[in-house]
C-alpha cells in the first residue's frame, strides 16, 4: 500500500528553465503537486503522481553530466573498473546524456540510448545512438534472439522512468546469459540521513534502496547480487544485477547493506514521518537565515542552477527578493530564469564577483569541488550557505 509522507507543494518541472519572463512564457508554465509516498509492501519510495516523461525529456534538456570535474572523473573511473572486472564486449548505456560515460569505451562496442534529442545529437556522430525512450519496443528493435549485450549501464536514469515493469523486462530481454546491469542512483538512506529533500522532484520518480531494488529485480527474472556505496550526488548506490540464473553469487557486502537499511528503518513508515518533520524544520530555518541576512543588507546569490534547487526554491518560496541571481557554468542555462520562482541565471564570470556576500550551494553535492575552486571568494570573506545536512553558514 502506498502511503504519503511528504508534501513539497506546487512545483514546476525541475528543468523547465524559462527563456524570458514574457506573459506568454509565464502563462505556459506547468505546475503540479509534488508529494512523496512509501509503498509498505515493496519498500519503494516514489513521487505520488509522476509527470508525463514527454514533457520532461525534450530537445531542450538542460543538464549536462560532464559539467563537473567530479563527475567526469567518477565516470572515467567507473568505466575502467567495469572493463577490468567484467570485460564486456558489447555495452549499452540507457540515458547517455552528453556521452560522459561512453566516451571511455571503444566506439564500435557501444550503444547509446538517450531520449533528449539535443543530447543524442552530441553523441550520434561518434556512437551508435538511439534518440528514444527506453522500452520493450526499442529493446526489440536493437536486439534479437542472438544479439545480446554484456553490460547495461545506467546512471541517474532508471529512477527517472515511471514504468518499472517495462524498464526491467526490456533490460532482461537484452542481457546475455551472464550479462550485467549496473545502475547508479541516489541512495534513500543518504537522502533521509542528510535531509536532502531536494532529491525529490519530478524526474526522481523513485529514490531507491537496496531493499526495494532486490524486491523489484526478483519480480522480473533478475537478481541483485552486489552493491557499492558511492559518493556521487551526495551518496548513491551502485547496484549490480544479472539474470536470475547467472553465475553471479550474492555478496556479503550486499547482505550487509540490506541489514543496515533495515536497521535504519527504511522498511518502516515511521522513519519517513520523522524525515518529513525534519524537512519542515529545514524550510523554516532556511527562510529565517535568508531573512536575517537580507535585514543586514547582505547580497545573496545561489551557486549552481540545479534541478534540486527548483524543489528548494519553490517549497520555501525563495525568489529574487532573497537571491539576486543564480550562477551556473552550463551555457544553455545562462540567460534563462529558474522554474517557478524566476530568478535570473548568469555565468559565474559575470556574477560571482566581489559584490557577493553569501552564496547558497544549490550544487551542494559538489561542495568539495566548489570550495576548492572558490578559495578566493572564501579568503576575501565570502561565505557559502548549505541546507544539507542542516541549514548553516559553512565555516572555513
Ligand atoms: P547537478 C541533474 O540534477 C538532473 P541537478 C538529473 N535528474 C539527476 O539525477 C542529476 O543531475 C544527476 C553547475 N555547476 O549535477 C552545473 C556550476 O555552476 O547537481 C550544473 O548545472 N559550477 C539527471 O541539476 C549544476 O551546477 C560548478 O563548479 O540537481 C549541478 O547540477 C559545478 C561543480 C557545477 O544536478
Amino acid at each position: 500500500m502506498k502511503k504519503k509522507f511528504l508534501d513539497l507543494g506546487k512545483q514546476p518541472i525541475a528543468n523547465s528553465f524559462l527563456p524570458s519572463l514574457s506573459k506568454k512564457t509565464l502563462s505556459n508554465e506547468f505546475f503540479y503537486n509534488l508529494s512523496v509516498s512509501f509503498d509498505t509492501k515493496n519498500y519503494l519510495v516514489s513521487v505520488t503522481n509522476p509527470v508525463n516523461p514527454k514533457i520532461q525529456y525534450t530537445n531542450k534538456y538542460a543538464h549536462r553530466a560532464s559539467e563537473s570535474k567530479t563527475m567526469r572523473e567518477a565516470f572515467k573511473k567507473t568505466a575502467i573498473k567495469l572493463k577490468k572486472k567484467f570485460s564486456p564486449k558489447k555495452i549499452m548505456e540507457i540515458g547517455s546524456n552528453d556521452g560522459v560515460f561512453i566516451k571511455n569505451f571503444n566506439k564500435n562496442n557501444v550503444i547509446a540510448v538517450e531520449p533528449c534529442r539535443n543530447l543524442a545529437n552530441i553523441t550520434k556522430n561518434e556512437f551508435k545512438t538511439f534518440p528514444n525512450f527506453w522500452n520493450k519496443d526499442l529493446a526489440r528493435k536493437i536486439f534479437n534472439k542472438n544479439k545480446k549485450v554484456d553490460l547495461v549501464f545506467s546512471a541517474n536514469t532508471i529512477s527517472h522512468i515511471p514504468n518499472i515493469k517495462e524498464t526491467f523486462e526490456a533490460i532482461e530481454f537484452c542481457l546475455s546469459e551472464n550479462g550485467i546491469l549496473v545502475i547508479e542512483d541516489p541512495s534513500l538512506k543518504s537522502v533521509i540521513k542528510t535531509n536532502s529533500y531536494d532529491q525529490f522532484y519530478d524526474e526522481h520518480v523513485y529514490i531507491f534502496s537496496a531493499l526495494a531494488i532486490s524486491k523489484i529485480t526478483e519480480k522480473y527474472k533478475l537478481k541483485l547480487f552486489d552493491i557499492e556505496e558511492i559518493e556521487n550526488h551526495g551518496g548513491s548506490l551502485r547496484y549490480f544485477i544479472s539474470k536470475k540464473n547467472s553465475k553471479f553469487k550474492i555478496t556479503n557486502r550486499l547482505n550487509k547493506i540490506i541489514r543496515s537499511e533495515k536497521k535504519y528503518g527504511l522498511n518502516n513508515f515511521k522513519t519517513f514521518i520523522s524525515f518529513s518533520k525534519r524537512v519542515k524544520q529545514s524550510k523554516y530555518e532556511l527562510i529565517q537565515l535568508f531573512k536575517k541576512l537580507k535585514d543586514k543588507k547582505k547580497k545573496l546569490i545561489s551557486y549552481g542552477a540545479t534541478y534540486k534547487s527548483t524543489t528548494v526554491f519553490n517549497f520555501c518560496n525563495i525568489d529574487s527578493k532573497y537571491l539576486d541571481y543564480v550562477t551556473d557554468t552550463t551555457l544553455n542555462k545562462q540567460g534563462q530564469y529558474t522554474p517557478g520562482q524566476h530568478i535570473p541565471i548568469i555565468s559565474p564570470e559575470e556574477g560571482f564577483d566581489n559584490s557577493v556576500d553569501y552564496a547558497f550551494l544549490g550544487a551542494w553535492n559538489f561542495k568539495k569541488e566548489i570550495l576548492k575552486k572558490e578559495k578566493d571568494f572564501i579568503n576575501r570573506g565570502g561565505k557559502f550557505i548549505s541546507h544539507i545536512p542542516k541549514v548553516r553558514i559553512i565555516k572555513k
